[in-house]
């Protein structure tokens, strides 16, 4: 007799969706589906140890400082190498720009010579609350070399505006892992379940609502802020019921954990220029450029102030841009308070 199978809700695993996907992609050869399968294979080995960073002796200070001169924790390091070790070992990216490195890392390798992706990565960012049990996250971005660079790799690579972006994504580690990306045909999110070791499709299709009630920056930089920032501040603290004024002020102190919560509820993250970091703390290619791709993808803004992040022309590996990102109606009044006091 024969069985018939009812299926059930089956779930979709990244490797799944990245194949049944593939198409989106134009250079749909499986280049793409591999550097992400490379990079979900790194996190979850880095989620591993983030979960038990408390237990081992992985804690603390690794006692060197990284290119930003930021105290190295030993999670740090270790997550900067499982995803160099990752990307090196699938074949596709020929170099790496990450912030815990000061110069390129160029993947040498008989497997990567002929390799067409550079990846940018912040292995570990808001590492700073690994002691404290905060979320954190590891974000990236994919470029494809052009098509007239051959041979060794070289800085040019990396010096592609944002909207030259391939693929970008996050990983936050916080009280479940998840991993969200966008090849440019939306964007999608997976949550890790441990039971089976897979990243599984638990957020299709996400857009940030056009309008949210929260409001995140560090105000205790308020004194430094722009003029035009100040403004928004207050904006965003006077009584208007009519657009849910005012907004409550979350601040967590990991970008992709208030990213990560602004996309699901809505809101605003803003570090702009302060007295300290005249253009902001947050470096254009492994933090801004993937982050703005993103949110433009789910239907949100990111722009520096004036102008689209993803249109700011690269300089330097690590250079800095302040960041204003999120929900598309709240990044456009920011904007607009900083333009009244720019005329
Ligand atoms: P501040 C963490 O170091 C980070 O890069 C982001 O994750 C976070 O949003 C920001 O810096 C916090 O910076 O100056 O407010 O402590």
């Amino acid at each position: 007799m024969t069985q018939t199978l009812t299926p059930g809700k089956r779930f979709i695993t990244l490797g799944q969706f990245i194949i049944e996907r593939q198409s989106d992609f134009p250079f749909a050869k499986g280049e793409l589906s591999r550097l992400l399968r490379d990079i979900g294979i790194a996190a979850k080995v880095v989620n591993r140890e983030v979960n038990k960073a408390g237990l081992a002796d992985i804690l603390g200070e690794y006692g060197e400082t990284n290119v930003q001169g930021e105290d190295q924790k030993k999670l740090d390091v270790y997550a900067n190498e499982q995803f160099i070790l990752a990307l090196g070992a699938g074949g596709e990216c020929i170099a790496i720009a990450s912030e815990e490195n000061e110069d390129l890392i160029e993947i040498d390798s008989k497997v990567s010579k002929d390799a067409r992706y550079v990846v940018c990565i912040d292995p570990l960012d808001g590492s700073s609350n690994i002691d404290v049990n905060v979320s954190i996250g590891t974000i990236f971005s994919i470029y494809r070399r052009s098509d007239d660079k051959h041979g060794p790799t070289d800085v040019s690579d990396f010096m592609q505006k944002g909207t030259e972006q391939i693929a970008a994504g996050y990983v936050i580690y916080g009280s479940s892992t998840m991993l969200v990306y966008t090849t440019g045909n939306g964007v999608n999110g997976f949550t890790l379940d441990p039971s089976i070791g897979e990243f599984c499709l638990s957020h299709p299709d996400m857009k940030i609502p056009k309008d949210g009630a929260i409001y995140s920056i560090n105000e205790g930089n308020y004194r430094h802020f722009p003029e035009g920032v100040k403004d928004y501040i207050k904006y965003c603290q006077q009584e208007d019921a009519s657009t849910k004024r005012p907004y409550s002020t979350r601040y967590i102190g990991s970008l992709v954990a208030d990213f990560h919560r602004n996309m699901i509820k809505g809101g605003i993250y803003i570090y702009p220029s302060t007295g300290k970091a005249k253009n902001g703390k947050l470096r254009l290619l492994y933090e801004c450029n993937p982050l703005a791709f993103i949110i433009e993808q789910a239907g949100g803004k990111a722009s520096d102030g004036f102008n689209r992040i993803v249109e700011i022309q690269p300089e330097s590996l690590h250079q800095r841009v302040p960041l204003f990102i999120g929900s598309a109606n709240m990044v456009a009044k920011a904007e607009e308070m900083l333009a009244l006091r720019n005329k």
